[in-house]
């Protein structure tokens, strides 16, 4: 059974929570259920798309919250990094399946479909095989031998599979990679036809990132895709990875979808998420929510887009911060798992409502109920000031407390204007007796000394009660 959202839940998600609210929502007990209390799986299901998430076998083991998240909201599940071949024989000839097993598993307990990810790919290889110097024939003896071992075990169970990832380069030219040098681009071709001899019910996918938008890359991946389907390749769908930045979800991005989809293939969003420069406003998670809103509208306009997975379930599971610097945020969850703007604009742009007065909703205007937006205001070797500004537009506040957790072991070593304590990672700051009340359109600042080890990145949101 999956539990309904509660109403109080989404309205915290939101992180912008009014103190009206929040009393109103506790008075009344559980909110009658509507459309917007429905997971997004089962929008999804009765839009006859996916919603997926790329999951690591470690958190679903060690994170009740993720897990529930992951099994609860969507209905399809791709493999973060499991899949990958440096995972799965990192020493050749000895085939490490753990995860793997546990995600096919794990999806199977949740009737969720799974995405096979990937099979052939220039990145996340073993040493093995990059370095292996191997002639023509021992690269095309591997890339059979790793087709048939993997798509084989699974057969039946995965049922779509990325079998060539990144196969180009911006420019639209081929990438050159240990496949292409050994095979040359043929190499796609064989790796399709091997894929689909392992496992003729999966659908075989081809998938890349900078394809959204109609463009020299993604037009390759059409020139290439077509001239497949005229030889009869076993080609089935074009995967858009979808690594967006905030604002610019392409505005080809719905006839580049329907130019496929007329070539007779389907198409996935297969890893979106919408990367901000940290720290990220209230504003800018609101204007993430209308990005992913516009993606799933992008696809739910041409009906043989089959979905969209989300790279990631909360913000800290991201791989964004670590490959660009200072850009985070980019989920549908924040690092508490606390469902963003971001949330409640799929849920409506898969028919779902969202209860109106949920500050922060996606429509809201800027500035509607009250925020709490952060700053660093000054930094030296061991620390840095940082200050938190309260601001309420449509009303009033009486009496809060703002939440949020440091992500890089900073720790506050003195507050004013806020009485603030520090558990591990988590700071809570209530009001002290003199600043309260934040009235519509008024605000009130409080400050903090904290120490740093190293790094000092902000935190990914910061809720508001
Ligand atoms: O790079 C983002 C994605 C681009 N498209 C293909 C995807 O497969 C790719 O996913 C990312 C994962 O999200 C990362 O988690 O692929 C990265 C590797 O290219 C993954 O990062 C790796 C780290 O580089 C390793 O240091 C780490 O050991 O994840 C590994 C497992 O956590």
């Amino acid at each position: 059974m999956r539990p309904p959202r509660s109403r109080l839940g989404r309205a915290l998600a939101t992180g912008v929570l009014c103190a009206a609210t929040a009393l109103g929502t506790l008075a009344t007990g559980a909110a009658p259920a509507q459309a917007a209390d429905q997971p997004l799986r089962d929008l999804a299901d009765a839009k006859g798309i996916h919603i997926g998430n790329a999951l690591a076998g470690s958190k679903l083991t060690n994170n009740a919250r993720y897990r529930e998240i992951a099994a609860t909201e969507f209905n399809s599940v791709t493999a973060e990094n499991a899949m990958k071949w440096g995972v799965l024989e990192p020493n050749r000839g000895s085939y490490n399946w753990g995860e793997a097993d546990q995600l096919v598993d794990f999806a199977e307990a949740n009737g969720q479909q799974v995405r096979g990810h990937t099979l052939i790919w220039h990145s996340q290889n073993p040493g093995w095989l990059d370095n292996g110097d191997f002639s023509a024939a021992e690269m095309r003896q591997l890339m059979r031998n790793h087709i048939e071992t993997t798509v084989g075990r699974y057969e039946g169970r995965i049922a779509v599979w990325d079998v060539v990832n990144e196969m180009f380069n911006d420019d639209g030219s081929f990438r050159r990679t240990i496949w292409y040098d050994a095979l040359g681009p043929d190499y796609i071709a064989e790796a399709l036809t091997l894929a689909h001899e392992a496992d003729p019910t999966a659908k075989l996918y081809l998938n890349d990132y900078s394809v959204e938008a109609v463009n020299a890359k993604s037009t390759a991946m059409y020139n290439l895709a077509r001239d497949l389907k005229a030889r009869g390749v076993p080609l089935h769908g074009i995967g858009l990875q979808s690594h967006l930045i905030l604002g610019q979800v392409p505005s080809t991005m719905q006839a580049n979808i329907q130019r496929f989809a007329d070539l007779g293939l389907d198409v996935d969003i297969t890893e979106l998420d919408v990367r901000i420069q940290m720290p990220a406003s209230a504003d800018e998670l609101r204007r993430q929510a209308d990005d992913y809103r516009a993606v799933f509208d992008a696809c739910l306009a041409v009906s043989r887009c089959q979905g969209v997975t989300v790279w990631g379930v909360g913000d800290n599971d991201s791989w964004v911060p670590d490959v660009f610097e200072g850009y985070g945020a980019p989920l549908m969850y924040d690092g508490n798992y606390q469902a963003k703007p971001a949330y409640d604009a799929v849920a409506e742009a898969l028919g779902g409502t969202t209860d109106p007065g949920d500050p922060g909703d996606p429509g809201d205007p800027p500035g509607d109920g009250c925020v709490a937006d952060y700053a660093v205001a000054n930094e030296w070797n061991s620390g840095f000031t940082g200050n938190v500004t309260i601001r309420c537009t449509g009303s009033s506040l009486s009496g809060w407390t703002a939440t949020w957790d440091f992500p890089a072991g900073q720790r506050i070593s003195h507050a004013w204007n806020a009485s603030c304590t520090q558990s591990g990672a988590r700071v809570t700051c209530t009001n002290v007796s003199w600043n309260g009340t934040v009235p519509a359109g008024g605000s009130t600042t409080f400050g903090f000394n904290a120490t740093t080890s190293g790094s000092n990145p902000a935190p990914a949101s910061i809720t508001l009660s």
